[in-house]
């Protein structure tokens, strides 16, 4: 394929739209106004792309499938692998299952100012799940898996509540989490010969 026509067919146009562009009348205020619109504009785009690159808020970015119906079945999300664990590479990992209308496990402890991988299933229907304060905030769609990684400054108390219309249960489904603080808190106890430690 030759990119030099098509090169230089583009500029051609660009040169084109500049000048009709600058054919056209602006009134001094349409002027003023089409300035405040862009600077509104970019001032919001600044602060997505800053939420994004230093809050981690990032819409979810790979998709993941499981079968929602037999989740108990399933080797990650079977009810013994459910909650705080850390793998080979001390990576702190939370499985959480949601269901009408509670949230699996009931509590978790986690470290505070580690990052945690918090990964969701749905073993029925829509569910969402939002950490007041924190990034994480996320549908759990079900037939996928939710991941999101998030950090939590303080050591305290930290509700986990279903911000998706589930069920006339929904205003009852919600969890707690306790964040310790990183020095005093334990690994959870290794469960299984692969390696793989629950706390609850
Ligand atoms: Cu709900």
């Amino acid at each position: 394929m030759q990119i030099e026509p098509i090169k230089q067919k583009c500029s051609l146009l660009m040169r084109e739209v500049c000048t009709q562009l600058q054919a056209i009348h602006v009134d001094q205020l349409e002027r003023k106004w089409i300035t405040i619109s862009l600077l509104v504009i970019g001032l919001f785009v600044g602060i997505i792309t800053l939420d994004a690159l230093f809050h981690g808020i990032n819409p979810p970015s790979k998709v993941e499938t499981i079968e929602s119906a037999s989740l108990h079945l399933s080797q990650e999300f079977a009810e013994d692998n459910l909650g705080v664990q850390v793998d080979a590479n001390g990576k702190v990992v939370v499985r959480m299952v949601a269901g009408r209308y509670s949230f699996f496990p009931k509590h978790i402890d986690v470290p505070a100012e580690t990052p945690l991988t918090f990964r969701w299933v749905s073993m029925d229907v829509l569910h969402g799940v939002h950490i007041p304060m924190t990034n994480m905030s996320t549908m759990i769609v079900p037939g996928y898996v939710a991941e999101i990684t998030t950090v939590f400054p303080k050591p305290g108390e930290y509700p986990l509540l279903c911000n998706e219309y589930c069920g006339l249960g929904h205003n009852h489904m919600w969890s707690n989490v306790s964040v310790i603080a990183k020095e005093n808190w334990k690994a959870p106890v290794k469960s299984s010969a692969k390696g793989v430690s629950t706390n609850e």
